[in-house]
């Protein structure tokens, strides 16, 4: 399809499927093996300016928007959707300072995180909050010009690796929503340590870790936006973020289709390829047309983004849900299109089925942005009378 990307937006996609073509594909396997952070593989990319897509000029970034963002990540997802997220997961913990920063803070952390020398992390969940994010149980208590917080954060991508870190803590319990508040805090203040790294299903290459806080002392200057707003920084934030997630599922979706039908057209059964039996090619004719629906979403939801719009909440939502639950069914589907060898670990996509799964969950499951959608439908029937 054409989507009248620029020619700079051809050049990143150029350029992110070089990366994962020569650089990540021969260590994907590894990684998922491990489940050791990708240095190396954030330092191609760091290199190659990829940090930097969606942060402005001004702080060291190249310009773009969150489009810019999409297309990277959707690219390095093909080939592995767990070394792309630490692409994915600092934008998300970078989102909020581009939105409620300070100058001054804007100057002081987005450099690094442009270049890329710093990863960043987003800090909201807990093991009682979840879907209800406003129930949770981190506190930050005012003390002069400063808050102490206290509390432990939950499966935070990046945590451990990321130097920057968005947190979401309440300074009013009794005000719930309106009484959260966010905080850049950073690796290494006193009180602030990281738990054991997970060990999960996918995404392996991705470090996800608790965030502990201990008395951690954290200045004033170090809220985003004003006290008792970070509730609003937090909904922004995965305004803005959601559709990296849709990318990232949208590339997992794409390289298992990329990799059934080669191999449909490879595997020979009854003495034909098993692609010239219907069976098989209308399962493929599913998978393409809805990795392409899932992109076309996802690319005008980014742009609606980038073109300043108030109301993206609806649209966000959409893109995250569907092009999630379409990385499911895909990569579902070239498991049975590989048959047997698809079950086996020498064969790239139970990893992709694997990878795609999350995406269903994180960053807000996708019943939560079922309900997102809804509110958003309800609030426009609303507004019509
Ligand atoms: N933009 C701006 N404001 C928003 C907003 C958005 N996208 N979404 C909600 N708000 C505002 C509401 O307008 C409301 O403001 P008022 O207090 O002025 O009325 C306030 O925030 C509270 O909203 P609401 O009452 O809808 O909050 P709920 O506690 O019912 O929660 C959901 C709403 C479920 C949507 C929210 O908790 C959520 O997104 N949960 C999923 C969290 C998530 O994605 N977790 C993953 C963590 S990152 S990996």
């Amino acid at each position: 399809m054409e989507y009248f990307l620029t020619d700079e937006q051809k050049m990143i996609i150029e350029l992110a499927h070089k990366i994962a073509v020569e650089k990540i594909a021969p260590v994907t396997e590894k990684y998922d093996e491990s489940g050791e952070f990708p240095w190396d593989i954030v330092k191609v990319m760091s290199d190659a300016d990829l940090f930097g897509l969606y942060i402005p000029e001004a702080y060291g970034g190249m310009g773009g928007g969150v489009m810019e963002l999409v297309i990277a990540v959707e690219e390095l997802s093909r080939i592995c959707g767990g070394i792309s997220l630490s692409l994915a997961a600092t934008a998300l913990g970078t989102f909020p300072i581009l939105l409620f920063g300070t100058e001054e803070q804007k100057k002081k952390y987005l450099p690094p995180l442009a270049k890329g020398t710093k990863l960043a992390a987003f800090g909201l969940t807990e093991a009682n909050a979840g879907s209800d994010a406003s129930g949770i149980e981190t506190t930050a208590k005012k003390d002069g010009d400063y808050y102490i917080l206290n509390g432990t954060k939950q499966w935070i991508t990046n945590g451990g690796e990321a130097d920057t870190y968005t947190i979401i803590a309440m300074t009013d319990k009794k005000k719930g929503a309106r009484g959260a508040t966010a905080f850049i805090l950073e690796k290494g203040m006193p009180g602030f340590s990281f738990g054991k790294k997970e060990n999960k299903m996918g995404i392996r290459a991705s470090a996800t870790r608790e965030l502990v806080f201990s008395d951690c002392k954290v200045h004033k200057n170090q809220i985003l936006g004003r006290e008792g707003m970070g509730f609003i920084v937090a909904m922004k934030t995965l305004d803005q973020s959601r559709p990296g997630v849709a990318a990232q599922a949208l590339g997992i979706a794409q390289g298992a289709f990329d990799k059934a039908i080669e191999y449909a057209r490879q595997r020979v059964q009854f003495g034909k390829p098993i692609i010239s039996f219907q069976a098989v090619s209308h399962m493929l004719a599913d998978m393409a047309t809805q990795t392409e629906a899932a992109r076309a979403l996802v690319y005008e939801c980014s742009r609606l983004i980038d073109s300043g719009a108030k109301d993206v909440s609806k649209l966000s939502a959409m893109a995250k849900v569907f092009a999630s639950d379409v990385a499911m069914k895909v990569t579902i589907d070239a498991v049975q299109v590989f048959g047997g060898y698809g079950y086996m670990k020498e064969y790239p996509v139970e990893k992709m089925m694997r990878d795609a799964k999350i995406t269903q969950i994180y960053e807000g499951t996708n019943q939560i942005q079922r309900n997102v959608i809804a509110q958003e439908l309800i609030k426009e029937q609303a507004s019509k009378k």
